[in-house]
This record gives C-alpha cells, structure tokens and sequence, in this order.
C-alpha cells in the first residue's frame, strides 16, 4: 500500500510545533491573516467550532435567553468602572475616526461587554419582577493583547466570546447563581471530555471589578495549565455604577447584585490539544464535525469495484439517516491517503468494505482512539456505530482524566520540579507578596485555593504553613500558565 509519508509530529515532545501543523493540516485555522493574534477559520475547524458552541447553547439556553449587544462602547461607559477600566485599559482598540472625522465620542470595540450591556439593564429592570435577569451572548470581543499571541488561546480578537451577564435581587441569589453556572460549565467540558480543576483565583488576580473569580484550568501537553472558563461574582459594584436598582414588593428601591461568567475559543484549543496524538486530532464523537468515514477498500474505480462501492453508498445512506455524521470517501486517492487525512482530521470512527468484506457481508471498523479493529456484520452497522462512538467517547474522557490526575501533584517544598510538568497544591497564605514573591521564585502562576472538591483535593490535609512566609496557609494549586 503506498502510505503517505511517515508523520512527523511528535505532541508529547514539542508541543508547540505540532499544535501549530495540527491547525493547518487538519483545517482548523489559518494563521496566514496578515493582522496579529488575529486569525481565519477553516470551514472543517469551524463546524467543529459550531458543534461545540451548540452544546455550549443547549445548556445555557436551559435558564438564560439569547441576546446580541452592539461591538461599539462609547468612551465614558468604558470608562465609568473604576476597577473594570484599571484592569482593561491596556488591552483596549479604538475607533477613533469616521472617514477623515475626528469622532466626538470615541469609541472601544468591546474586550467584554459588561459596560455596553449595564446601561440597558439600568433601564430593563425596574421592578422585582424583572429578576433574575440571565441573558447571554455569543460574539467577536477585541483585547490588544501584549503577551505572545497564540491560535485559539491568546486572541486579539477572540471570535467565540460566550458572555453571560445575570441580575438577581440579592447577594444570597448571585452566589447561588455563581454555583448554576460552575455547574453547568462542569457538564460543559464534561460532555467535551475535558479534566479541570476549579479554583478560587487569588484576590490579586481576580476578573476587575469582580468581589471573586472562580477559574477552570486544565492541562496542555506541555505540563501547562490553561484557563478555560471564568465565573465572577460582581455584587452590587456595577450596579452602583451602572445605577441599576429595582423596586422590591416593599416599594423600597434596592441595588442589583450581578455575577457574569465567560468561555472563548480556548475549550476548541483544549479539545484538540488534550486528546490529539502524534497522526493528528482525536475528536470526541460528540464533538466530530464527521463522525464516520467509510473507505472503500479498491484501487480503481469500475468492474467488482462497483459492487463494494454500491455498498458503501448504501450504507452511508443508512446511518445518515440514522443521524449519524458520515462521510463516504469515494475519491481518488489511495486508500493509505484516505486514512492519513481522515486521521489527521479526527474521525473517530472509519469503516473500510473491501472485496473480501463483501464476500462474509461484512465491513471493519477502525477506531481512532486506540487503532484497534473489528469485523462487524453489515445487518448490525447501525447499532454497532452508535455503540463504537459512546465507547469512544467514554475512553477518550477516561484517558484524559488520567493523564490529567497523573499530573497534579501536592507539594511540600518548593513546587518548581513539580510544576515544570502539572499542577502542583502548595501551602500559601493569602496575601499578594508572598504569591507573587512564590510566582517569581518558581517560575509558576498561582490559579488559587481549590474551592470543590475534586479527586485529587478528597481527604487531603488542608492546613499548613505558607512556604514563603510561614504564616498560616491553605493550599493553593500552582502552576506554569498559559
Ligand atoms: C470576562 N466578562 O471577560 P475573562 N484569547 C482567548 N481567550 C481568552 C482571551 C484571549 N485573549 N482572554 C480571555 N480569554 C467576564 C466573563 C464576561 C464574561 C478566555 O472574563 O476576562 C479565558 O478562558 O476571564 C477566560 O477565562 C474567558 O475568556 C473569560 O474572560
């Protein structure tokens, strides 16, 4: 058989470079846009995009309404959040000229829309029955980004903003919304077959303007840590600004209490980074723009051929019209061509029919995840394709949790050696000098106390002494960051 050319990505090795061929062979995103950190999706990476904010959609449109504000924010909106703007100020584009026009107003292209979105809710909400509020968008957000750019994870212009803003009447309300939302993004990146770990970021390091940020990170292949969802509770801090009170039954006016929370196109990132291997994507089957490729086993087309080629047509028909996401490779290429590409691009699932299948009225079924292989009798394909794809779904999510949980590590001395390849728990006391003082030292980034139990935290010791300062301490997880 004359087989592609062996590959020559190698993920574990150099991460960065076969993430990079990953994007561009498999049709992911081109990176040639002349413009920086800005970037064009391929047809192929954007279905898988679609297909991943569509669970994204079904889960938040369960409690939240669909909603779309304007790009443009005028200056003195930016800019009436003290806190907000301290922490964005830096990282915002302006308009600042219509034609040749100097504008009266300049205005920001949104890096999130918390000021554009308040003003409305000031004049929505009036009354106690007007809350909870819980609207969400999904849109293009601009953030002129210092640090090294990166497709899918350091934007400037992120493509795939979901925004969540909610109002509620009070405190205790926000903080159990807070809860619903970690929730939600927990059956989120499940569904996705993403490990995380879910922290309460430290006070220094919290979203501007928010009382407290609640942060899920998962593990690159390169040991480090990406953040990959945010939930903020923001408390009465922008309804003051953003004057937006409601009558309760009393009569009397009370101030909102708010929280938003937010995911980009990192989880995209995160899908094609934690469970791809060194011949490409390995796509969840939930998540597989194509979730079946059938190959015909010929090596040209005509005479016999025709006959395992009507058979291959039928079958297609078939599980399409069983709902399945099938494509029947009929092209040209060689059959070692067609499963390079097809791998390549993540298909979870191949079957090949070839003259001797069709003697025994049977195909082989292929398997992405772990190449293995299994003759199935045509008459079962349908039941046999739909139970392939939940058992690889479900050994794609269990792989990845173990090499995630293989990869966090508590510590009681100094977190570098650790941290050079995971998540590591150290104590450290609450304050900024002496986290920032650890994040110098060891090179790492502090994610923050971990706030749910998860596997690694059950029936660990919680107390200890700061590393650094020796103070009392809780531990914290810690990390190299992306
Ligand atoms: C908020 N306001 O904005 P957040 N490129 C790709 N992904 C990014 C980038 C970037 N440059 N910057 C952030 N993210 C709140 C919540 C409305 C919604 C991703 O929160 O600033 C990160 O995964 O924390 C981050 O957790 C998420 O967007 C939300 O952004």
């Amino acid at each position: 058989m004359n087989m592609q050319p062996k590959t020559l990505l190698q993920k574990e090795n150099n991460f960065s470079v076969w993430y990079n061929e990953i994007l561009k062979r498999a049709e992911i995103l081109d990176v040639r846009y002349p413009v920086k950190g800005v970037y064009v999706w391929y047809p192929y990476g954007y279905k898988l995009r679609n297909l991943i904010y569509a669970i994204l959609r079904s889960l938040m449109d369960k409690e939240h309404e669909e909603t779309l504000f304007p790009l443009l924010i005028p200056k003195e909106e930016l800019m009436k959040e003290r806190e907000h703007i301290k922490g964005f100020e830096e990282e915002v584009f302006w308009v600042t000229k219509g034609g040749s026009t100097e504008l009266d107003i300049p205005l920001a292209l949104r890096p999130t829309s918390e000021t554009a979105i308040y003003p409305v809710f000031k004049v929505w909400i009036r009354s106690h029955r007007d809350l909870p509020l819980r609207i969400y968008q999904i849109v293009n957000t601009f953030r002129y980004e210092t640090r090294h750019t990166r497709p899918l994870i350091r934007l400037r212009e992120i493509t795939s903003f979901k925004e969540a803003h909610t109002a509620h009447a009070n405190r205790a309300d926000a903080e159990e919304q807070v809860k619903k939302a970690v929730a939600l993004y927990k059956s989120f990146f499940d569904e996705l077959a993403i490990p995380y770990v879910i922290t309460r970021r430290p006070e220094w390091d919290k979203f501007p303007g928010a009382e407290y940020s609640i942060a899920f990170d998962t593990l690159m292949p390169d040991g480090k840590a990406m953040q990959i969802a945010t939930i903020h509770l923001l408390g009465e801090s922008f309804a003051r600004t953003f004057d937006i009170k409601y009558e309760d039954k009393d009569g009397s006016l009370k101030y909102v209490n708010q929280t938003c929370y937010g995911i980009s196109e990192r989880c995209v990132a995160a899908v094609i980074a934690v469970h791809g291997d060194d011949h490409g994507l390995i796509l969840p089957p939930g998540v597989a723009p194509i979730q079946v490729v059938i190959v015909p086993i010929v090596y040209s087309s005509g005479g016999k051929n025709g006959e395992v080629e009507k058979v291959c047509f039928a079958m297609y028909e078939t599980l399409k019209k069983a709902g399945i996401r099938v494509f029947f490779d009929n092209s040209g290429d060689r059959p070692g061509a067609k499963y390079y590409r097809w791998e390549m691009k993540g298909v979870p699932l191949r079957i090949e029919i070839g003259p001797r299948d069709m003697r025994s009225n049977s195909c082989e079924f292929v398997r992405r995840d772990d190449g293995s292989r299994t003759q199935v009798p045509l008459v079962d394909v349908v039941s046999a394709v739909k139970r392939t794809l939940n058992e690889i779904q479900s050994c794609i999510a269990k792989r990845a949790k173990e090499t995630f949980f293989a990869n966090i590590y508590k510590s009681e001395e100094e977190p570098s050696t650790k941290a050079a390849h995971g998540i590591v728990s150290i104590f450290l006391c609450k304050s900024e000098r002496c986290g920032r003082e650890a994040e110098e030292r060891f090179g790492i980034s502090v994610l923050g106390e971990a706030i749910y139990e998860d596997e690694d935290a059950r029936g660990r010791k919680n107390e200890g002494t700061c590393m650094i300062c020796s103070r009392k301490a809780k531990r914290v997880y810690v990390a190299r960051a992306y």
